[in-house]
C-alpha cells in the first residue's frame, strides 16, 4: 500500500468514527488520536522523506488536505454535539411558570409592639408627643429628680442593675419625664407626653414578673390641671385597649413623685365586674399607677409648682397585653416561640 492508499484508508475511518461519535470527549479523544503528533497521519507522513523529490510535494499537498477535512469534520462534529448537549440541558432546566408559587412567611409586629402603637396612636390623636429616653439611665434621672434622694427607702423597691455609681439601667420610664420637663418652654405651650421603652429591675422572673418588661409613661404638665383629667385621660385609655364597656377605679397609693398617687383598676373584662378567676373575684384588675406631679418634682425641673401642675401615669404594657389576649405568664413574651407570637397576627 502506498503513502496515498494509506492516507485514503485513514481519513475514511477517522471519518466513520467521527460520524459514530456521542460525545465531545470521544470526539476530542479521535482528534488527538487521530492528528496528534503520535498519531497515524503524522506516522505516514514521516516515510515521505522516502519519496521523489517530484512526488513529495503532490503527497504532501494530498496529506495537508486530509488533515484539513478531519479537522473540519471534528469541528462540525464538535458544534453539532454542543447543540445536542445545550437542547437537552434547556428541556432538563425547563421551569413551569403555571405551578403555584412558594407561598413567603410574613412577619408581624410583636404583641407587645403591637399594644404600645395602640397606646401611641391614641395619644398622638390627642396632641401629645411621643419622647424616647435612654435605657442606660443616670441615677440623677432615674431617682434624684424624681424626689429619690440616695438611701430614700422607696429605691428598695425599684433595685435595678448598675453599670457604675452614676450609671444603671432605668427601672422606669418616668426619667424620660424628668428629662423633657426641664427642656420644655412653657411659653409654646402645655407639655402633653407619653414615652414608651424598655424598663429593667432586678425582679426574680415568675408569670407576672420579668427582669426586662415595657411601660409608657405619660405626663401632662399646664395650668389648672386636675385630677378629673387624669381619670378622664385614663378612662379612654382603658376603653381603647379593654373595650368600649371598661370602667376605671382609682385607689389611693403611693409614689415619691406624685402626689396624691393613686392605682388604677380597670373593670374586669372577662365578667363584666361580677367576679371571675381574672379579677380574683373582686371585679377589679389593676393595670397601671398614676398620681399628681409632686411639687418638688416640678422644682427640680425649673418649674414654679404655684403656677403649673399636672398629672402622669406609668402603665406595663405587658401586662395590659396578658389581660386583653388572656395570656397567663409573661415570660412567653421573651420566648420568640413563633407558634405563640403568631396568634397574634394583626389579620386575625
Ligand atoms: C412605676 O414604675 C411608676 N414609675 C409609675 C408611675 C408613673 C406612677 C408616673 C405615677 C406617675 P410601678 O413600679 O407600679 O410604678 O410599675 C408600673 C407598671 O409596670 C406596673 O403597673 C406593672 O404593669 C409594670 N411592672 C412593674 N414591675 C414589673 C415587672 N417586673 N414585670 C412586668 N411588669 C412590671
Amino acid at each position: 500500500m502506498n503513502l496515498r492508499e494509506k492516507l485514503e484508508e485513514l481519513k475514511e475511518r477517522g471519518l466513520k468514527e467521527i460520524n459514530q461519535a456521542q460525545d465531545l470527549k470521544s470526539v476530542n479523544d479521535i482528534r488527538v488520536t487521530l492528528l496528534g503528533k503520535k498519531g497515524p497521519i503524522t506516522e505516514v507522513l514521516r516515510g515521505m522523506r522516502d519519496l521523489s523529490a517530484e512526488e513529495r510535494p503532490k503527497v504532501g499537498s494530498f496529506a495537508n488536505a486530509i488533515k484539513n477535512e478531519l479537522a473540519k469534520t471534528i469541528a462540525a462534529k464538535v458544534d453539532e454535539l454542543e447543540v445536542e448537549r445545550m437542547a437537552k440541558k434547556l428541556e432538563a432546566e425547563t421551569i413551569d411558570v403555571t405551578l403555584p408559587g412558594v407561598p413567603v412567611k410574613e412577619g408581624q409586629p410583636h404583641v407587645l409592639m403591637q399594644v404600645i402603637d395602640e397606646i401611641e396612636k391614641l395619644f398622638l390623636g390627642m396632641g401629645f408627643q411621643v419622647v424616647d429616653g435612654p435605657e442606660i439611665e443616670e441615677d440623677h434621672y432615674n431617682f434624684e429628680m424624681l424626689n429619690l434622694p440616695q438611701d430614700h427607702p422607696a429605691r428598695d423597691m425599684q433595685d435595678t442593675f448598675y453599670i457604675n455609681k452614676r450609671l444603671l439601667m432605668r427601672t422606669q420610664t418616668s426619667p424620660v419625664q424628668a428629662r423633657t420637663m426641664e427642656k420644655h418652654d412653657f411659653s409654646k405651650g402645655p407639655l402633653k407626653m407619653i414615652s414608651p421603652g424598655k424598663v429593667y429591675r432586678r425582679d426574680t422572673d415568675d408569670a407576672t414578673h420579668s427582669h426586662q418588661f415595657h411601660q409608657v409613661e405619660g405626663l401632662v404638665i399646664d395650668k389648672n390641671i386636675t385630677m378629673a383629667d387624669l381619670k378622664g385621660t385614663l378612662a379612654l385609655v382603658a376603653k381603647t385597649i379593654f373595650g368600649e364597656n371598661r370602667e376605671i377605679r382609682l385607689r389611693p397609693s403611693y409614689f415619691p413623685f406624685t402626689e396624691p398617687s393613686v392605682e388604677v383598676d380597670v373593670s374586669c373584662f372577662k365578667c363584666g365586674g361580677q367576679g371571675c378567676s381574672v379579677c380574683k373575684q373582686s371585679g377589679w384588675i389593676e393595670v397601671l399607677g398614676a398620681g399628681m406631679v409632686h411639687p418638688n418634682v416640678l422644682t427640680m425641673a425649673g418649674i414654679d409648682p404655684k403656677v403649673y401642675g399636672g398629672f402622669a401615669f406609668g402603665l406595663g404594657p405587658d401586662r395590659f397585653a396578658m389581660l386583653k389576649y388572656g395570656v397567663d405568664d409573661i415570660r412567653e413574651f421573651y420566648l420568640n416561640d413563633v407558634r405563640f407570637l403568631s396568634q397574634f397576627s394583626k389579620k386575625g
